[in-house]
């Protein structure tokens, strides 16, 4: 494991560097600051037992569910919190469904602006920037920063379903005191695993993931159905990471993007916390008896950083990635969730005694030093010696068809230090920021691709396409020493980070009932909200090519 080199408190003013060069921003150096992170400092008190998230189950064949997005008063370790969420949950429910399904979610967007902050009437009549946002070449004006961090829409994270129309649908935008109804169909060859429900509007993914907005999918099948995993309790965790200022509200600002460290600086430099939960707790303690097995279920909804999840003195028998079960079960002593990702596993509980649930110290690239490590959580091992069995072969692999590569392409991610698109650096995919208008890639459905994603920068950009999982060819770049890599080829990911100044070659069948318009982007939220998204049109396989798109 990687030990922390940097574990003292951080809170880091941030000069002119961060906001980019070449631009008319001087004015703003020492505007940008970072918010304070609070789980890697405090002393390490435990929290309450862990919770298991309230639950909605298909029946029949069909799931109908309302998704309030509502302003919510919660208390989080002792202190109040206003934030939005799911029907007053943090995060949401667990919907639990089963391949073929259909879901039907009435998305209602009943937010109220909180965290507001004035604009400053003049940049240069010493106003402080800390308290109002500036006037300046590439930011928003302040109504129009409120207009676009609230309207919200819905992305069902690893579902294979359609991106079009009531699907899942990228184009859709929910203004607060409107509401949408999504229609799923839940393909019958889904793979059983945890998924995830959050918003995806362009521009206010990142404030609207830092309130908790998240929510679990799982979808039930062959892996529920091996007899130990069957016996097994189960835990769904979901890691999130709110942004809290002195009100204990989220603040309205502007995020700027930043290549490293937390991916993100904030204008103005409000004051601000993140408190990292599991299912909306602070450092919770989850019991298990010793030899005890427990299937987890674990979701980086974290949207600025990676998690390099391990549980101290435990080994990690991972089972499935990013919603999709392997084949037979690989003991690991840690597992690397970049912002999105998913992972199962079982732990088997030890001796007796209280160990660490934490993200172990990473360095994600870029100029600064390690993250140190972050504490989420305890572990007591507790209770009578029992002995629970894991097993070895799990279910039938998913296989990539046997289809020659109809299409090799080659994406690059670079950065942009040139401040033409405001403060801050911006992450370009083949030279580009994101362009709701504008089709970036054209595919065909019903056919096999390779993507070689090439990374520029020196931070490792975790690239998440939509829809279709895909497998690891090849990868080039990977730091010397640095063991979060799993290029195991037989794995599944829907969200992979790309090496420092490095390469992934990855390859995807885009499924041949799932067509139109889509996306694929950076998960780093931040980033993503600043543009480091692409569209893709996925037109219908040939044999309907005549009927054209829908
Ligand atoms: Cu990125």
């Amino acid at each position: 494991m990687n030990p922390g080199r940097n574990p003292s408190r951080r809170r880091v003013l941030r000069g002119v560097g961060a906001l980019g060069t070449g631009s008319a921003l001087a004015g703003l150096a020492g505007a940008a600051i970072e918010a304070a992170d609070t789980t890697a400092t405090a002393p390490p008190a435990d929290g309450p037992l862990l919770r298991d998230l309230p639950q909605v189950s298909s029946r029949a064949g069909r799931l109908e569910h309302t998704l309030s997005m509502a302003t919510t008063s919660t208390v989080v370790g002792g202190r109040r919190l206003r934030l939005d969420t799911y029907n007053n949950g943090l995060p949401g429910e667990i919907l639990r469904i089963r391949p073929g399904d259909q879901v039907r979610l009435l998305l209602r967007n009943q937010m109220v602006p909180t965290g507001l902050l004035p604009a400053c009437d003049d940049l240069d009549k010493g106003r402080k920037h800390s308290d109002c946002l500036p006037k300046a070449q590439g930011l928003p004006e302040v109504e129009d920063l409120r207009k676009e961090t609230f309207a919200t829409n819905v992305h069902v994270h690893g579902l294979q379903v359609s991106p079009s129309g009531r699907s899942d649908n990228m184009d859709v935008r929910v203004d607060p005191g409107g509401s949408f109804q999504y229609v799923y169909d839940i393909p019958k060859d889904q793979p059983a695993g945890l998924h995830w429900y959050h918003p995806h509007h362009h521009g206010s993914t990142t404030h609207q993931a830092w309130s908790g907005l998240s929510g679990p999918i799982i979808v039930e099948g062959d892996i529920d159905r091996v007899p130990e995993i069957a016996a097994m309790r189960e835990r769904t965790i979901v890691v999130s990471s709110l942004r809290v200022d002195a009100n204990g509200e989220n603040p309205t600002d502007f995020m700027l993007p930043a290549g490293d460290d937390e991916g993100y600086d904030a204008l103005p430099g409000v004051q601000a916390e993140r408190l990292y939960t599991l299912n909306g707790q602070l450092r919770p303690v989850a019991r298990i008896q010793p030899g005890e097995t427990q299937r987890w279920r674990v979701l980086n909804a974290v949207p600025h950083r990676e998690l390099w999840l391990r549980v101290e003195g435990h080994t990690l028998h991972w089972i499935g990635a990013d919603g999709i079960p392997f084949d037979r079960t690989r003991p690991v002593p840690a597992i690397m969730l970049a912002s999105g990702n998913r992972a199962e596993f079982v732990v088997r509980g030890g001796k007796p005694g209280r160990y660490r649930i934490e993200a172990a110290a990473y360095h994600p690239g870029g100029s600064r030093a390690d993250r140190p490590a972050l504490r989420l959580g305890t572990l007591e091992v507790t209770g009578r010696k029992t002995s629970g069995r894991i097993p070895d072969r799990l279910v039938a692999p998913r296989r990539m068809p046997d289809l020659p590569v109809a299409r090799h392409r080659t994406i690059t991610v670079s950065r942009d230090n040139s401040g033409h698109h405001g403060p801050g650096p911006r992450f370009t995919i083949n030279g580009r920021l994101f362009d709701m208008n504008r089709i970036d890639v054209e595919a065909e459905a019903g056919t096999v691709e390779e993507w070689r994603f090439i990374n520029e920068d020196a931070y490792q950009h975790p690239m998440h396409i939509h829809i279709n999982p895909f497998q690891i060819v090849d990868t080039k770049g990977v730091p010397r020493g640095d063991t979060s890599w799993y290029t195991d080829p037989g794995i599944w990911w829907d969200t992979h980070r790309l090496p420092p100044h490095g390469e992934l070659t990855l390859r995807t069948y885009f499924r041949p009932d799932a067509h139109g318009k889509t996306v694929f982007h950076c998960h780093v939220l931040p980033h993503e909200d600043h543009g480091t998204m692409a569209n893709l049109l996925i037109r219908p396989p040939c044999g309907h090519c005549h009927e054209g798109h829908d």
